[in-house]
């Protein structure tokens, strides 16, 4: 009895030990965890936003593209977050990028009928909150280098619209007399301008050199702001066509003039990531996209959209699916790729989540997704997408998995999730599913019709 009352002490005194063991383990792989996260302060992270144009969903190597080469993408998306399913919320360049720049859908703010042009009265209302108005309250200097197509006029410009400063073009480098020539439109007579901030500095600049002198204002413009928080909303005119690219880049690529065009814009993506290097700026997240889906129109010079069906101006998954790639040092600690099904209108609301901003007064559509950033695994409720098209009417709604899709007064019902290149119509198979779609269609734009808040005039 004695015996087993002894045996029963040291078993029980060895448990101790372990346990104790394993509680300084614990301890210490706490205190080592506390203090690799000390040294990452994620307050106040500088945003850059790369949206380029017009580039598909197939034209990056880290998106299954075999010949375009894009190293410093690939890696963006290695450290980062890879998005499977981002879609924007147009098919076009001035909706989309309202829908970016408000965190609402084009219709609410107005701009959901096609794209501004040299003839345009209208632009991005002044009651509008843009991305650049919401960091500013936050103390962010802000910039805009690249393509705006919210609006050419004085009142519609980016100063105007909560960014320090900007150089760039009111429009797509295709809106232009000596483009439209090209392209066998004789009579179009606007010119291409390059505006720094207010001034029209010069006309038809020379587009093989864009790439270039953007990604170096940009450049100049993060070292001159590094030591406080910035916001840098660099939109390449590329790859939108006519393509260009500098001398250095010509006839490089497997891929033609358009592959040489999107391996000089992985380049610049190269040169902002190095630069964020060169000033230790860890805190930085960086987000890669596209406007809309590729122009294939002009063949081989325009981009491609993969296994997607469609292309730009059209609300197949072709137009509205394209790359995201997110990247930040400081912010991401799990690296992955994350399917869940996002939107260009989710990206204001979760800026405003990460830097303690307030959301704009007015209603907007998107929702705040930064839990992606810390668990891109994580798994959203389901919440429907409308697809307006680019006319701006409204073509089709996802839920889930399933998007009904409206095309010349024929629904078709598709699982985007399985079938991503929308082959497989279900809408006899699953009536009652397209049925209550449909309903969510007419509900939500009757909806819409009334908020919808007035477009920028020039009067
Ligand atoms: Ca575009």
């Amino acid at each position: 009895m004695i015996k087993i009352h002894r045996e029963f002490h040291v078993a029980i005194e060895r448990k101790l030990k372990h346990m104790k063991r394993i509680h300084i383990l614990l301890i210490s792989f706490l205190l080592v965890s506390i203090s690799i996260n000390a040294k990452k302060d994620k307050s106040n992270p500088n945003v850059i936003i790369i949206y380029t144009d017009d580039l598909g969903y197939g034209d990056l190597n880290c998106y299954g593209n075999p010949t375009i080469q894009t190293p410093h993408l690939d890696r963006m998306a290695n450290e980062g977050i890879k998005f499977t399913q981002f879609n924007v919320a147009a098919c076009l360049c001035t909706p989309s990028r309202a829908a970016l720049l408000t965190g609402s859908y084009p219709k609410r703010v107005g701009l959901h009928k096609g794209v501004l042009r040299g003839n345009s009265t209208t632009g991005l209302s002044e009651s509008e909150v843009t991305i650049a108005e919401l960091l500013k309250q936050k103390g962010y200097t802000t910039a805009c280098i690249g393509k705006w197509h919210l609006g050419h006029q004085e009142k519609f410009l980016p100063p105007n619209h909560g960014f320090d400063q900007f150089f760039g073009m009111p429009f797509s480098n295709d809106m232009s007399t000596k483009e439209q020539a090209i392209l066998g439109n004789k009579n179009y007579p606007y010119q291409l301008p390059v505006i720094s901030q207010l001034d029209t500095i010069e006309l038809d600049p020379d587009q093989s050199q864009l790439t270039k002198r953007l990604t170096q204002k940009a450049i100049d413009f993060i070292s001159d702001n590094k030591k406080q928080p910035f916001f840098l909303y660099l939109t390449h005119p590329m790859p939108h066509v006519p393509v260009y690219s500098s001398e250095e880049f010509e006839n490089t690529s497997l891929r033609g003039k358009y592959g040489d065009t999107v391996e000089e814009i992985d380049w610049s993506v190269g040169q902002i990531l190095e630069t964020l290097k060169k000033y230790k700026l860890d805190n930085t997240l960086v987000l890669f996209s596209s406007d809309n889906g590729p122009w294939t129109v002009y063949k081989t010079e325009g981009g491609s959209a993969g296994p997607l069906r469609g292309s730009k101006n059209t609300t197949w998954e072709g137009g509205m699916r394209v790359p995201l790639i997110a990247w930040w040092p400081d912010g991401i600690s799990n690296s992955g790729v994350c399917t869940q099904f996002i939107t260009n209108m989710d990206i204001l609301p979760t800026l405003a989540n990460l830097t303690n901003a307030s959301l704009p007064a007015n209603k907007i559509d998107g929702r705040d997704v930064s839990e992606l950033l810390t668990n891109p695994y994580k798994e959203l409720e389901a919440k429907p997408f409308f697809y307006y098209n680019k006319a701006g009417k409204l073509e089709g709604v996802r839920l889930g998995a399933l998007k009904l899709h409206k095309d010349k007064e024929k629904y078709q019902l598709f699982n985007v999730e399985e079938d991503i290149s929308e082959k497989y119509d279900l809408a006899k198979q699953m009536p009652q599913e397209a049925e209550k779609l449909m309903q969510l269609m007419t509900t939500f734009d009757k909806q819409l019709e009334k908020e919808k808040r007035a477009v920028g005039k020039l009067n």
